[in-house]
């Protein structure tokens, strides 16, 4: 019996939410735990793992994930593995739990050189992302970098895909791993082509943290368990004012000491840098969430907010925004541009509708037998939301409303009725709805948004704006909607809290 076999006899009774978990999930995450270092493959004896060691396994990486530690290849977690991440392993220091040190130069003054660039950004964008990465480093320890154009480097930069002929590790395609860094004094340093590098926008990959990251490898430094600091593992989305974590400091200074004020001068000098530039605004199927138009938004399992547009899809928490995926990639089988999403905690499921068809998940497993045509109710359906006071779905369309018990056969013979006559004060044809964690019941339309009160008034100072609030995008002016002193951030709640900790703020 090898390895997995041994897995699945032991853990087969596992279940999630109530079904079991197939195979191939769980070969993936022994996969993960294997590649990522959290599991070793025993140096003599049988090759195979116990259950209790993939459960202590799995302990750990919850634990560096800030996961609640159950032990169980649990949704949380198995959202966690798939999130796109740095290719190395998370050998974390187990003694102070912070910074973890890899090894370091001899010397403080390094060479460095581009070897490519990516398609997906115009050369100077990609370029200054890249000198921004290493300005990171030079700014808090005594280092300084020099761009060489040809021969041999200290730094080596360059993008490759699945095969190269200097890399022994190839790349995996789009999403999951999008970096990896040799430890010093190596100085590789390569970045998955196949990503959709970025800057200046939530868009796909942001080149420049990335960049920054790998480099951090590349002068000694290990992953962090501060899910917050640079060096931490799995990417944590575009952030536009990205700063240095306090333990990526500490971090670097432990390796090359802290910066003396007049090195700093002269360095900043040498190295001033032309403006980031964000990427093109040509057309693309890429959404901008900055642009606050939505197709749909979910309350989904455990608390998480899902924003959907076009082909792609995103996660709002109370730092920002998670990095964008396509629908298909967490809904295998589902299409973008949806009319509308809606997650019931009565049922556990997820529905997802576009056209004439629903679509049934739970978690992202589709229901057999879905996609159904949608016959009771007319298709094109504008926006869904559950009410958890009366426990319905509500689904709308133009000026009417259906409500709709996910349980007993509802009898639709007296809707659509007009939203108006239940939801006073909100747009005909709205974009997106929800009930969200606040208790709030939220519509969305074009660039803003309404709040309800428990009446299901819309309350005073509504609509505001979507970018502003939901998204956390800053406009260029001044911002002159009224609000209160909470109300730049609709996200008190940390992610996977279990919604306990939130506190009403938009
Ligand atoms: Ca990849
Ligand atoms: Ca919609
Ligand atoms: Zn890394
Ligand atoms: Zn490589």
């Amino acid at each position: 019996m090898n390895w997995q076999q041994l897995w699945l006899g032991f853990l087969l009774p596992m279940t999630v939410s109530g079904r079991a978990l197939g195979p191939a999930e769980k070969e993936a995450a022994v996969d993960y735990l294997l590649q990522y270092g959290y599991l070793q493959k025993p140096l003599e004896g049988p090759d195979d793992f116990r259950s209790e060691d993939i459960t202590e396994a799995l302990r750990a990486f919850q634990e560096a994930s800030e996961l609640p530690v159950s032990g169980q290849l649990d949704d949380a977690t198995r959202t966690r593995m798939r999130q796109p991440r740095c290719g190395l392993e998370d050998p974390f220091n187990q003694k102070t739990l912070k910074y973890l040190l890899l090894g370091r130069w001899r010397k403080k003054h390094l060479t460095f050189r581009i070897l490519n660039l990516p398609s997906t950004l115009p050369l100077h964008s990609a370029r200054a992302a890249l000198l921004q990465a290493f300005k990171y480093w030079s700014s808090v320890a005594p280092l300084t970098f020099q761009e060489v154009q040809a021969g041999r480097a200290d730094i080596r930069l360059s993008f490759h895909g699945r095969r190269s002929p200097n890399c022994s590790n190839a790349f995996d395609g789009p999403g999951r791993v999008l970096a990896h860094a040799d430890i010093p004094e190596l100085g590789s340093v390569h970045f998955d082509e196949d990503e959709l590098w970025t800057e200046g926008t939530y868009w796909g990959v942001n080149l420049r943290i990335i960049a920054a990251h790998e480099l951090g490898h590349a002068l000694g430094l290990g992953h962090s368990r501060y899910t917050q600091a640079l060096m931490a593992p799995v990417y944590a989305g575009y952030r536009p004012y990205f700063k240095l974590h306090p333990d990526d400091v500490a971090g670097i200074q432990a390796l090359y000491g802290k910066k003396s004020p007049e090195i700093k001068d002269e360095e900043e000098e040498k190295t001033e840098l032309p403006t980031v530039s964000p990427v093109p605004t040509e057309p693309s199927p890429m959404p901008d969430p900055c642009s606050g138009e939505l197709d749909a938004v979910m309350l989904g399992p455990r608390g998480k907010t899902y924003a959907f547009k076009g082909d792609y899809v995103w996660t709002m928490t109370d730092s920002g925004l998670g990095p964008l995926f396509r629908v298909s990639a967490l809904w295998e089988g589902l299409p973008g541009n949806l009319d509308a999403a809606v997650y019931s905690p009565r049922t556990q499921w997820i529905h997802f509708f576009k056209g004439d068809k629903v679509w049934r998940y739970i978690n992202f497993k589709m229901s057999p037998g879905f996609p159904k045509k949608l016959n009771r109710v007319e298709p094109n359906l504008d926006a869904a939301l559950y009410w958890p006071l009366n426990q319905k779905v509500f689904l709308f369309k133009g000026s009417g409303y259906w409500q709709w018990d996910e349980l007993a056969r509802t009898d639709f013979s007296r809707y659509p009725k007009p939203i108006k006559g239940l939801f006073t004060g909100v747009p005909d044809q709205p974009s997106a709805a929800m009930s969200w964690r606040d208790d709030h019941v939220y519509f969305f339309k074009g660039k803003e948004y309404w709040r309800l009160n428990q009446q299901l008034r819309v309350e005073k100072g509504y609509p505001r704006n979507i970018a502003h609030n939901w998204m956390h995008c800053r406009p260029a002016a001044p911002d002159t909607t009224p609000s209160d002193s909470t109300s730049n951030c609709a996200f008190d709640c940390l992610e996977d809290n279990g919604g306990g900790r939130c506190q009403s703020s938009v």
